[in-house]
């Protein structure tokens, strides 16, 4: 490495310690003092997860024995104190501040200003929201509905709403007539959605937690536990304690895969010591994993033609089809290729081939560094064809792992947030409801922004979420929003999507997992489905934001009766007892049979997961191996100075949330105007750590740019660069998708760069530090 990439770079130097430790203690404290009254935020921190409390709204990880002990998590805290804050966001402030001015601040400044306390409406004259009744906010929305034909109308989720709110949101949706149902879930796990059905039959992940103990090899791929599922740092630390190996697949070195101090482990925390977690760490080329499991396959193969061992040929025979296809293809698929796309070696791939031949029990795990890619379905088949090769599904410590995002996108899929529906859904609807639900299919939330952009969806109502902040190229969807007739969000706090406002915006504030939700006098309880298809309820205890606050139940039904003169639904009775909601998902959803009783037995209950018991949902009954043509994803931008951006989470940072400026595991404090990128890279392309950068879509076509990004150094692979999303999105076509499951490929945008200054640059937010 050249002298000149050791200079200093305000808010960038490594970070030596583990992850989690006393760091992590010391930020959960930040944290409360910053948003929470100290008095009340332990008792509330406490009721995080328990059997009385609510639901994390952190992540999707399940918790074991659900509340039996407290999983000390930094960014649950985190989470739990932002909606708990005590900030607020008055109509006074609002008259005070315009919708141009604020649009002028960042993202962290907006949800920073509070809690939403009241129901506003855009008032073009003054350019600022203000104040209305929840009648007068029905009514505007009611009129704006009756007017538009419903497929104009775009109804989006974010994972966050609970099973009863969503459930009442897709039936307000089709009573009105339109199956378009963007979701959040579009842009982050719909890879799995689609790809995993088509080999074993349903769309969720087959483990349990309890596969853990037993699994003897874990395979973790493109996901960071770290920052983004904290709570599964406490099961790698055990199963790493146990010398289970764990194998990393990640292009950036992610602290807390690498070692993990448990702030649960009394030893860890007094000693000052930690823990080892991956075995061994490869770092895979963005967008290469489809070559190193290839690779993996291939010295399967090799391994099991000489000894005869590597293969579960009685699985294979019996529960399988489409071996002998998917074998030829690896076969034939060259080392020379495979080396070139996956950036790593053939013997290291031999010799993970060689723990997975060992091991009686893989976990396969994986995150959007396998799904957010244009071939992402095809990565989560190609790994299912990997754990198929052993029979590593159906059976105890074996399985595939997909780390949702979410707390609830997993159920919020399950109660019927798909614009896909199946036609016994919705003929369950109309038996038990009695009027026809739209058939045809609707759109997903790339279809939905394009056709927005296209001026053919004239309105939009979201259940939560930041939906223009989340999808990708900004720069066209941000003026279409404006052209909107109709713009609504049901919501906790403010954000850059709601000041993308139309012609009529409202914005509806909405109480909060972790507040009391009281109605008709008896405390209700919603519920959530995690990760692992365990069902549980949540009810929170903390004082409402504001008086006006309601429920989303409560502000779906109360557009739905404003809207839906005829309607066919007892609205005001499902949310006088959430029961009677609960007792209409059960009629109308398979899994869900004594929903009541069940949510009140401790921890819950387990949805169906059929490959559990080797019973493959699949037209053929059968677990599909399946084909994965070539090696890589569709390169259509070749070119020595193309480089693969992955855009992705600091650890200061809930997906358009941003909690505080750091990422303290990565060694970034104060900015996230920075750019990772490789020693390699860095000299290849002349240039030095700290150097100012623009960068250019590389993608044929286009001249999106995103400019002064400081470039860092960093252990990441080859021809791969990081930056922060949602900033980067600007850099990301809005139809780079992966084609079978619209997501957007925002792990391997391919841009250029070019320099822009050599002067290192301070940004603000360090000084402030
Ligand atoms: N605190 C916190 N928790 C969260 C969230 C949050 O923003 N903050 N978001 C929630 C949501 S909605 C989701 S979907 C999950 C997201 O959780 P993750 O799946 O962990 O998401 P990302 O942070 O986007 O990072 C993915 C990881 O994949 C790696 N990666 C990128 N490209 C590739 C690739 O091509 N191959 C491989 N093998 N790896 C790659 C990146 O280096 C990074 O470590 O977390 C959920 N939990
Ligand atoms: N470049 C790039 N883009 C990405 C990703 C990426 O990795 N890279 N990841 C994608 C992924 S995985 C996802 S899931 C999406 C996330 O997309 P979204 O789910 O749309 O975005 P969030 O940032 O989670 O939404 C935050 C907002 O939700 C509201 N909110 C918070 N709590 C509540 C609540 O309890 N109720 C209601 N009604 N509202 C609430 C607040 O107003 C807050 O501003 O982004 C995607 N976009
Ligand atoms: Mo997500």
């Amino acid at each position: 490495m050249s002298k000149k990439n050791h200079r200093t770079v305000p808010g960038v130097h490594p970070y030596d310690g583990p992850a989690g430790g006393w760091g992590a203690l010391k930020a959960t404290a930040i944290a409360v003092k910053n948003q929470m009254d100290t008095l009340k935020a332990p008792p509330t921190l406490m009721r995080t997860n328990q059997p009385d409390g609510f639901d994390c709204p952190g992540c999707a990880w399940p918790d074991k024995d659900h509340g039996s002990t407290f999983q000390f998590c930094e960014n649950g805290a985190k989470a739990v104190t932002w909606e708990a804050t005590t900030k607020r966001v008055t109509p006074a402030f609002l008259a005070e501040n315009t919708i141009t001015s604020l649009l002028q601040r960042s993202d962290y400044e907006l949800e920073g200003y509070g809690r939403l306390t009241t129901p506003l409406r855009y008032d073009a004259a003054s350019d600022t929201f203000i104040e209305v009744s929840w009648e007068e906010a029905f009514t505007r929305i009611a009129n704006k509905l009756a007017a538009l034909p419903p497929d104009e109308v775009e109804f989006y989720t974010s994972g966050r709403a609970s099973n009863e709110a969503a459930y009442l949101f897709q039936l307000f949706a089709r009573e009105y007539g339109t199956n378009n149902f963007p979701d959040c879930s579009n842009m982050c796990h719909e890879a799995t959605s689609v790809g995993l059905p088509q080999s074993i039959g349903i769309g969720k992940g087959t483990v349990l937690l309890d596969d853990f103990d037993s699994a003897e090899l874990i395979l973790s791929m493109g996901h960071n536990p770290g920052t983004n599922h904290p709570r599964m740092m406490g099961t790698l630390h055990e199963l790493a304690r146990r010398n289970v190996p764990i194998i990393v697949f990640n292009p950036l070195r992610e602290r807390a895969l690498e070692r993990f101090a448990d702030p649960q482990n009394v030893m860890e925390m007094a000693t000052n010591s930690s823990t080892d977690i991956a075995s061994t760490y490869y770092l895979v080329r963005a967008g290469g994993d489809s070559a190193a499991l290839k690779g993996i396959a291939k010295a399967v193969l090799a391994i099991e033609a000489e000894t005869g061992t590597a293969l579960d040929h009685a699985f294979i025979r019996e529960h399988t089809e489409g071996f002998e296809r998917f074998a030829a293809d690896i076969e034939a698929t060259s080392w020379a290729l495979i080396e070139q796309d996956s950036g790593l070696k053939q013997a290291d791939l031999r010799r993970v081939a060689e723990a997975y031949v060992k091991s009686n029990a893989t976990i396969l795990t994986y995150g959007m560094g396998i799904t957010q890619h244009n071939r992402g379905t095809d990565n989560v088949r190609l790994l299912v064809n990997l754990l198929l090769m052993r029979g590593n599904i159906g059976k105890p410590g074996a399985g595939v792992c997909p780390l949702r995002g979410h707390s609830n996108v997993q159920g919020n899929r399950t109660v019927g947030i798909t614009e896909k529906p199946s036609s016994d859904f919705l003929n369950k609807l109309e038996n038990v409801f009695g009027f026809t639900p739209p058939s045809h299919h609707g759109h997903d939330a790339v279809q939905a922004m394009k056709a927005i952009v296209d001026k053919q969806s004239k309105a939009l109502i979201c259940l939560g979420g930041n939906f223009a902040v989340a999808l990708p190229d900004s720069d066209v969807t941000f003026p279409a929003m404006r052209e909107l007739e109709l713009s609504v969000h049901i919501a906790t706090k403010l954000n850059r999507t709601h000041l993308l406002t139309g012609k009529e915006t409202l914005l509806l504030p909405c109480l909060g997992r972790t507040e009391l939700d009281q109605q008709s006098g008896n405390r209700q309880s919603i519920t959530v489905e995690d990760s692992m298809s365990m069902v549980h309820a949540s009810s929170g205890k903390l004082k409402p934001a504001s008086p006006l606050l309601r429920s989303e139940p409560a502000i779906v039904a109360g557009m739905a009766i404003a809207a839906l003169p005829r309607t066919r639904v007892n609205w005001n009775e499902l949310i006088a007892d959430y029961d009677l909601i609960r007792d209409l998902i059960e009629k109308t959803i398979p899994g869900f049979d004594d929903y009541n009783a069940r949510i009140r037995q401790p921890g819950g209950f387990q949805m169906p997961l059929p490959p559990r018991d080797r019973i493959w949902p699949t037209p053929s009954g059968k677990a599909m191996f399946s084909l994965y043509q070539g090696t890589h994803e569709d390169l259509t931008v070749p070119g020595d100075d193309v480089l693969r951006l992955i855009t992705l989470r600091s650890h200061d940072q809930y997906n358009t949330t941003i909690y505080a400026m750091d990422d303290r595991y990565r060694g970034v404090f104060g900015r996230r105007d920075v750019l990772f990128m490789c020693d390699f890279d860095l000299e290849r392309l002349g240039l030095e750590h700290g150097d100012v950068v623009d960068l250019e879509s590389a993608v044929p076509g286009y001249r999106m740019r995103l400019e002064s990004m400081t470039v860092i150094r960093y252990a990441i692979s080859q021809g791969s660069i990081g930056a922060y999303y949602p900033e980067a999105n600007v850099l990301i076509p809005l139809d780079y998708i992966d084609k079978e499951s619209g997501t957007p490929s925002y792990k391997s945008a391919p841009v250029r760069i070019t320099l822009r200054s050599r002067d290192v640059v301070t940004p603000q937010a360090v000084e402030s530090h």
